[in-house]
């Protein structure tokens, strides 16, 4: 910030608009400044019912004598000293252009889509979550011939589309994008479009690798919105943000060219803030005023901290970007009329990850976009049907698996016999499915990803450091393990001759009721992959179970008489001890030699 900037003893945050109201109503203008530096000492805003005019008047004023007051209106030249955010800073962003420096930054891989498989696209990009832009994945599609602004406002120029807060009819939104001079230039970003102009749906396509793969497809009619029409002049485009419902995106250009800039998840680039939620994001007004203060220093970063993985490129015609789910991203368009179309989908690889978003969090709801408020809620029922059916393809029970699907990511490609890659497939398949589980740790540390596990102090392999998996997975199990202690406990406590019957009476029946919930929770996961009614019916008659021997056991405490567990019976061996009232027997296995 220059000196200048503070002329009105304001500080003024550069991703902070403050209006022009604001610092009339404000103290600043009774600020007074270094005489020395040859400014004047204060600015005089006209007070009483004449309050108004621009400015320029209070500057010019502050320069009569006071008593007198200028000419409303006259035109003093304005000094160099004082400085108006709101004026210059549009002025500036509007009139800015790209900086060839901010483009050159070519490192996102590309592949030649012809001849890349379903199957090798999902293990290269999409399990080890890496961006790509894709040649000639959208190259056949008939739009590459037939949406041009010309053709577009011919066929559609009466229609409207979604333009920043408004609809807008296409022919207006050109004329608009052509001749407007704001520092954040609007773009058609349209979600509606397929229900607004049907006939684009036909004329294009979801690329090869993407296709049937959307587990979203299997959910019914209630899905998320996933697709939207883009439609913008250069130096328009997208700010930092992460998309919605932690899916993953391909963005398709069909005309222009878009410029690409990438961070992995967790790593929200510099002057970009988002709340602990995720819910909010804080940054420059527009993305050239990002570039203009950030750019530089997150190019710094990133040669500094290997963890700002930036990935930077250009994706022209017939081109397609791979957007992997968490990964922050912004996007500026670089040529008049860009124009593309971009889907958002829930693949296999990170179903568990949708499903977690979608239903695990309290108040969750909130979050999700994409969905009307009141089927908001139902979100948790849908994320569950979507983890139900993400199970269902893996094991391969779908009668039509979609094609293109990648099959189990921790199991052995067919035909692969490679040892080393036999014997990676058998530690993810023996790891990696603890470490789906886990990845909520894992995306909090870098790439949901189950090749490879980035933690605080850097990244590991399955292969040179099998102890990182093994963390999580005692992270993971530590409340499993917790239980465990606690049973060990409880054991103990009905084996030892020296406490008080009741409380043996109590070890009794709780280590007994807590061995239970292993076979329950079995049998919950096992019936969470039936249909609805089945599953609920199994979820309500386990549950029924449950409280029977809960309260078998609080009988048998109560009584001193050890009662059944239905199915896991009391656990008597042979009788240890009596107590006033009945006698208490003791569990099989325990006692260690003691009776009563
Ligand atoms: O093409 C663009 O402006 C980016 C679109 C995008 O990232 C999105 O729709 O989430
Ligand atoms: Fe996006």
């Amino acid at each position: 910030m220059s000196k200048d900037d503070d002329v009105l003893g304001l500080t003024l945050k550069s991703h902070r608009r403050v209006s022009f109201r604001d610092l009339l109503d404000g103290a600043g203008w009774d600020q007074r400044s270094n005489p020395k530096s040859g400014c004047i000492a204060a600015l005089r805003w006209p007070l009483g019912p004449e309050r108004q005019g621009t400015w320029r008047v209070a500057y010019s004023n502050s320069l009569t004598p006071a008593g007198k007051t200028s000419a409303a209106g006259s035109d003093a030249t304005p000094s160099a000293k004082v400085y108006s955010d709101v004026l210059y800073r549009s002025f500036f962003f509007a009139a800015a252009d790209l900086k060839a420096s901010w483009l050159q930054g070519q490192n996102m891989q590309r592949v030649d889509a012809r001849g890349l498989s379903a199957e090798e696209f999902v293990r290269r990009f999409e399990q080890t979550s890496t961006p790509v832009i894709l040649k000639g994945a959208a190259e056949r599609w008939p739009a590459m011939k037939s949406w041009s602004q010309e053709s577009l406002v011919k066929r559609f120029g009466k229609v409207q589309f979604a333009c920043g807060a408004c609809d807008w009819p296409l022919d207006e939104f050109y004329a608009y994008a052509r001749s407007n001079i704001d520092d954040v230039p609007q773009f058609i970003f349209d979600k509606y479009f397929v229900r607004r102009a049907p006939e684009l749906l036909e004329e294009y396509d979801v690329p090869d690798v993407f296709k049937g793969r959307d587990l979203f497809d299997l959910v019914g009619t209630g899905r998320p919105d996933f697709r939207w029409l883009l439609i913008g002049d250069r130096r328009s485009g997208s700010k930092w943000h992460l998309d919605p419902n932690k899916t993953s995106a391909w963005n398709a250009v069909v005309k222009g060219r878009k410029h690409w800039l990438m961070l992995p998840p967790g790593c929200p680039p510099p002057g970009v803030h988002p709340t602990k939620d995720g819910s909010e994001v804080t940054q420059p007004l527009s993305l050239i005023e990002w570039f203009v203060n950030f750019y530089s220093e997150l190019k710094r970063m990133a040669r500094e901290n290997p963890a700002f993985e930036l990935k930077e490129g250009t994706c022209g015609p017939g081109e397609v970007v791979f957007v992997p789910c968490g990964w922050w991203h912004c996007v500026l368009n670089l040529d008049d009329d860009t124009i593309a179309v971009t889907q958002n989908y829930a693949s296999e690889t990170h179903v568990h990850g949708i499903r977690r978003f979608l239903c695990e969090k309290r108040g969750q709801y909130k979050l999700i976009s994409g969905l009307a408020l009141c089927t908001r809620k139902n979100a948790r029922q849908r994320a569950l049907s979507l983890a139900k059916l993400g199970f269902r393809l893996r094991q391969g029970r779908l009668g039509r698996a979609p094609t293109g699907l990648s099959g189990d990511p921790v199991s052995a490609p067919r035909g692969d016999k490679s040892f080393r890659k036999q014997f990676r497939y058998f530690w993810l398949g023996l790891f990696g499915r603890v470490g789906l589980i886990t990845d909520n740790w894992v995306a909090a540390n870098g790439k949901e990803d189950n090749s490879q596990i980035r933690c605080c102090c850097g990244r590991f392999s399955p292969f040179s450091a099998p102890a990182a998996r093994l963390l999580q997975v005692a992270v993971y199990h530590a409340n499993r393990f917790s239980n465990m202690i606690a049973i060990v406990g409880m054991y103990w406590l009905a084996r030892n001759r020296s406490t008080s019957p009741f409380l043996r009476a109590v070890g009794f029946q709780a280590s007994t009721l807590m061995m239970m919930q292993f076979p329950a929770n079995f049998l919950l996961q096992f019936f969470a992959s039936t249909p609805g009614p089945i599953a609920n019916l199994a979820r309500g008659s386990i549950f029924a179970y449950f409280m029977y021997c809960v309260f078998m056991g609080i009988l048998g405490v109560l009584t001193g008489t050890p009662r059944d567990l239905p199915g896991i019976g009391n656990g008597i061996t042979r009788p240890t001890f009596t107590r006033p009232g009945g006698s208490m027997t003791r569990f099989r296995g325990g006692g260690g030699g003691g009776g009563g």
